[in-house]
């Protein structure tokens, strides 16, 4: 058993091949993760593309994750199970993808590498990151380095980002 658990959020995101069946799935491979549970997932949401527009929309959701693993090791394990949902990376920057599984917030911790950067560095902007966050967090949550998740939601229009119906 581990000694401590961390609170990390993980932000979910796919648009390619079933993207909302990529998102439901992925929401539960994160509760058999080693060393961790699920303890909330929000809606799933739809999302017009943030980059390059010639893709389709985004199905996007986030998850609230109680875990004994450290965020390298945490990171690795969310790479697999991108891996598994045959996400294939092209070098294209924001390009399309069938799964996309971002550390959003890790405790605290601030982490500035080019592997890990936590808090995510493109959480304040991000409609499709900020409002399925604020379902399950606490209305008082402080993301370190970028202040209140109320705050950033406020200054965050939702633009065309809709909540979609159905179980995630
Ligand atoms: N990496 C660094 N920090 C983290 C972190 N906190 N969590 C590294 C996860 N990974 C992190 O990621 C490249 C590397 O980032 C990883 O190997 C890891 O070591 P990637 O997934 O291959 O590249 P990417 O996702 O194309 O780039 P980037 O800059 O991470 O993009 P984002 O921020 O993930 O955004 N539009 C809508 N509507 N919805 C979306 O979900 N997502 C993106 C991708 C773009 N447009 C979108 C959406
Ligand atoms: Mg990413």
């Amino acid at each position: 058993m581990p000694v401590t658990e961390v609170i990390a959020y993980i932000g979910l995101g796919s648009n390619l091949q079933d993207p909302r069946s990529q998102v439901s799935r992925a929401l539960q491979a994160l509760d058999h993760l080693p060393r961790t549970r699920c303890t909330a997932r929000s809606s799933l949401y739809s999302s017009p593309p943030l980059g390059p527009p010639d893709q389709p929309e985004y199905v996007n959701a986030v998850a609230c994750l109680a875990t004994g693993l450290a965020a390298p090791e945490l990171l690795a394990a969310l790479l697999a199970v991108e891996q598994t949902h045959g996400r294939v990376r092209n070098g294209t920057r924001w390009g399309p993808r069938t799964l996309d599984l971002d550390i959003l917030t890790y405790g605290d911790a601030r982490i500035d590498s080019p592997e890990l950067r936590i808090p995510h560095p493109g959480i304040p902007e991000r409609a499709f990151v900020l409002y399925p966050l604020a379902e399950i967090a606490p209305a008082d949550l402080e993301i370190r380095g970028l202040g209140l998740l109320a705050d950033s939601l406020r200054r965050c229009p939702r633009g065309e980002l809709k909540r979609l119906g159905g179980d995630a």
